[in-house]
């Protein structure tokens, strides 16, 4: 899974891109954006991977993980950036929005911000659909066929709704038309979690951060999410040890570090739930959207377990972990569930696939 950090300038997305991967790429100074895009790896947090790792002691112990892009800032009007071919591809975007004073003492506006943002991606999936129609009318002209007849007819309903302001993504398109037009990775197609960069004595509002912002017209929109950070100090923050960690969230009145309400934000937003392998080498965490069937996680892991696939073993992580990883006493408990390819894997099971692969 891609994440792509988008905003207006300097809103805080590379700070929040910093805070999410570990990474530490310079941020932009009043006057002087960087221009950069920059690509990193978030880890997802799981304390079931850790208790796993901690049952099984592996050689390796790996989390689920989510592609981040960080893009340049855009301003009103000039979009260029988003066309960066790294960033195209993601699965859904994290809207990071200033709701803190900025460099001149300018109070925020995330209400407005949000708007903004939108109405760019919509032009911009407008610029790709004009072109794409202009195009096709010529190659229908020379020469007819069902294919661009039919592209054509989805394009041209999707051009008005986009021009009164619909982003894609709220559309209620049919799955073959939501399939035909996935190869122009249009922008206002992907689910989009606006984050709210709070300045750090203002904390305090994200409990309320609807009303605080009079965001409720947004909060109900399909596949959006409103989320928050407060970049600066939650940065800050992580960079503490364990405990320190702790008592420094406690003081800002924080229930966990950023990156873990972000990701599960992220979780949500793209309908996710994870499930694990465990053994001696590895126990890992995957991540498939909710609804996978057991063959289709299979292949999560590799296109060869999906093939040959025969069976699945499951077992549920509390199960486990109430066995402290014996796999004989959750035998034992009847506990253990040996399920088919059409099985649905739910959030935090263990599962072991059978297969195998002709030679
Ligand atoms: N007070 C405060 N300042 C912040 C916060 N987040 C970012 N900043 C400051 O805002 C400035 C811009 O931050 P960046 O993370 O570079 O913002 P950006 O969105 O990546 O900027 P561009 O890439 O230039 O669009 C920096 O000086 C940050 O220190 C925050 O939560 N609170
Ligand atoms: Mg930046």
């Amino acid at each position: 899974m891609k994440i792509g950090l988008v905003g207006l300038s300097r809103s805080g997305k590379t700070s929040l891109f910093n805070l999410l991967t570990g990474q530490s790429v310079a941020t932009s100074t009043f006057g002087a954006s960087r221009g950069e895009l920059h690509m990193g790896v978030a880890r997802v947090p799981d304390e079931r991977v850790d208790r796993l790792s901690a049952l099984f002691k592996p050689k390796k112990t790996t989390s689920a993980t989510f592609e981040v892009v960080d893009l340049a800032g855009i301003t009103k009007g000039e979009r260029q950036g988003l066309d960066a071919k790294e960033f195209r591809n993601a699965d859904a975007l994290l809207h990071v929005v200033r709701a803190f004073p900025d460099a001149t003492g300018a109070a925020p506006s995330p209400r407005l911000d949000i708007v903004d943002l939108e109405t760019e991606l919509i032009l911009a999936d407008l610029e790709v659909i004009e072109r794409r129609l202009q195009r096709l009318e010529a190659s229908i002209k020379k020469k007819r066929t069902d294919a661009d007849v039919k592209e054509q007819a989805i394009l041209l309903r999707l051009k008005p709704a986009l021009e009164a302001e619909t982003p894609i993504r709220a559309m209620d398109l049919p799955e073959d038309e939501a399939k035909a037009i996935r190869g122009f990775t249009f922008l206002s197609q992907k689910p989009i979690l606006h984050c709210l960069n709070l300045a750090e004595k203002e904390i305090g509002r994200a409990a309320s951060l609807v009303e605080s912002f009079g965001l409720a017209d947004l909060a109900g929109r399909p596949a959006t999410r409103l989320g928050w950070v407060s970049a600066v100090i939650e940065a800050e923050v992580a960079q503490l040890a364990g405990d320190e960690q702790a008592a420094f969230l406690a003081d800002l009145g924080l229930a966990e570090p950023a990156i873990k309400r972000v990701l599960t934000d992220c979780y949500t937003l793209l309908g996710l739930i994870s499930f694990f392998t465990v053994g001696e080498d590895e126990v890992r965490a995957w991540s498939v959207p909710r609804g996978t069937r057991a063959q289709e996680a299979a292949g999560a892991i590799h296109s060869d377990i999906a093939r040959g696939f025969i069976r699945a073993e499951v077992v549920g992580y509390d199960e486990l972990l109430a066995a402290e990883g014996s796999m004989a006493l959750v035998r034992e408990r009847g506990q253990f569930k040996l399920e088919g390819k059409e099985y649905v894997v739910r959030d935090g099971e263990v599962c072991h696939f059978r297969f195998n692969v002709a030679k």
